[in-house]
């Protein structure tokens, strides 16, 4: 089968290598003539675990290739961004550009698949008029699907293949279509319904975790009040065999949980009132972890801040609520550094230090990010270093031996 991806990014790239590998002649599409021109070399433009490898193998076997425009395929692939306006509504300008990019290759029998995470109803009123515009008839001719990813940064190449995969056709013919089509490397159940309900049922998957984090970031607040230990109550609460509360942290990144929720309020704002809430109280995060620091360090103080990305061991600082705490200390007057091994500097509009200038006559180390480096931290170069040696470790990640290093997390946030 000939499949064309388009959008060479988080997703569409690993999908491209994976079909690519599982024997299908793949045409990767990008409007970024960088990230083309190094998917040609078999290089690649994004971290992820055993992506690079793949992607080499793949390119060098000529199953993958890549251009700025597509060509004729029996499948076509749309993994292209869906950002947010600031007014919290979806921007489909991608997911308009890139399906009118395939309308002139579309042949009879083809399969367009929607990747992208879409508001509900984006099939049925937006992607489908455009194909039915030039003349086809959608379902019949073309089969249309939207068929979420689900996979999680860092464990992408693994959780494509074992992952459980939602197909929701248009009509039914559709959906059969696209789990065809995806059939071909999936080892995780393929389950066909319809297009709306496989948009909803992504939204709220997202949804759900972003609530969640909602109620143990409150936990935190409310704990700090109460000088309560909230990790402490976490634990015990979820030896409960029916209870899983997650963890509080500097607030919710990425460009799924803190996006995704506001697709299904744009749709329904007077009924998706819990989810409006949650995603107020994780956004609030970032302005009460820099209220923690303030009581923890006095104005002007060096803050060495560990961590921009917006979770652990991944490059990627969309959304990442870590850059807002950047800016907010800086508004307060802090003097900052700002470590993270994974983070390129222009990926960052401020310059980045290394462990040794970070910690240097510092007062705090502040840690956003769980990253596996920051697990284990020399404490004897904090100790000598550091103008005072704290930490306050917001992912509770860091394990810190020595009683002459004060630590700080979310359970003890009240001393
Ligand atoms: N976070 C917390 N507390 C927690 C768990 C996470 O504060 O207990 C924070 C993280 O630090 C991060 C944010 O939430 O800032 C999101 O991280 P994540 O690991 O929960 O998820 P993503 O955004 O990397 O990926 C999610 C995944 N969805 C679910 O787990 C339900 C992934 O499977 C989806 O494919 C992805 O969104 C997507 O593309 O939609």
């Amino acid at each position: 089968m000939k499949i064309c991806v388009v959008g060479l990014g988080y997703i569409g790239l690993p999908t491209a290598a994976m079909f690519a590998n599982s024997g299908h002649d793949v045409l990767g599409v990008d409007i970024n003539e960088k990230a083309v021109n190094l998917l040609n070399q078999g290089k690649i433009h994004i971290e992820e675990v055993g992506l690079e490898e793949l992607v080499k193998k793949v390119v060098e076997s000529g199953k993958l290739k890549a251009s700025t425009t597509p060509e004729e395929a029996d499948a076509f692939i749309i993994a292209v961004p869906t950002p947010i306006y600031p007014d919290h509504t979806a921007n489909l300008d991608y997911v308009k550009s890139a399906t009118e990019s395939i309308l002139p290759f579309l042949k009879k029998g083809n399969v367009v698949i929607v990747e992208s995470t879409i508001p509900p109803r984006t099939i049925d009123d937006f992607v489908a008029p455009i194909i039915q515009a030039e003349g086809w008839n959608v379902g019949e001719e073309i089969f249309l699907a939207h068929c979420p990813e689900r996979v999680l940064p860092g464990r992408i190449l693994i959780e494509l293949v074992e992952n459980t995969r939602i197909v929701g056709g248009i009509n039914e013919i559709s959906a059969k279509k696209a789990a065809q089509v995806y059939g071909t490397f999936v080892k995780g159940d393929i389950i066909t319904t319809s297009a709306l309900t496989a948009e909803m049922a992504k939204l709220m998957e997202n949804t759900y975790r972003d609530v969640n984090i909602a109620l143990a970031n409150e936990l935190a607040k409310i704990s700090e009040k109460l000088g309560i230990n909230a990790l402490e109550v976490i634990q015990l609460a979820n030896k409960h065999p029916r209870v899983n509360l997650h963890q509080p942290g500097p607030g919710v990144g990425g460009h799924c949980l803190a996006v995704d929720p506001y697709f299904i309020i744009e749709k329904a704002p007077e009924e998706a009132i819990l989810i409006n809430n949650a995603r107020k109280i994780n956004n609030s995060m970032p302005e009460f972890v820099v209220q923690q620091v303030e009581k923890m360090v006095e104005k002007n103080g060096k803050i060495a801040v560990f961590g921009l990305t917006y979770k652990g061991n991944i490059d990627d600082v969309r959304e990442s609520p870590a850059l807002e705490i950047v800016n907010l200390l800086q508004e307060k007057n802090y003097q900052l550094s700002i470590y993270d091994p994974h983070v390129s500097q222009e990926q960052v509009p401020f310059p980045l230090s290394t462990f040794d200038e970070a910690i240097n006559q510092a007062e705090c180390i502040l840690v956003l990010a769980d990253h596996n480096e920051f697990k284990s931290l020399d404490e004897v170069k904090i100790y000598l270093n550091m103008k005072k040696p704290l930490v306050f470790d917001t992912k509770n990640c860091v394990k810190i031996n020595s009683t002459a290093i004060k630590y700080y997390n979310f359970d003890n946030l009240y001393e």
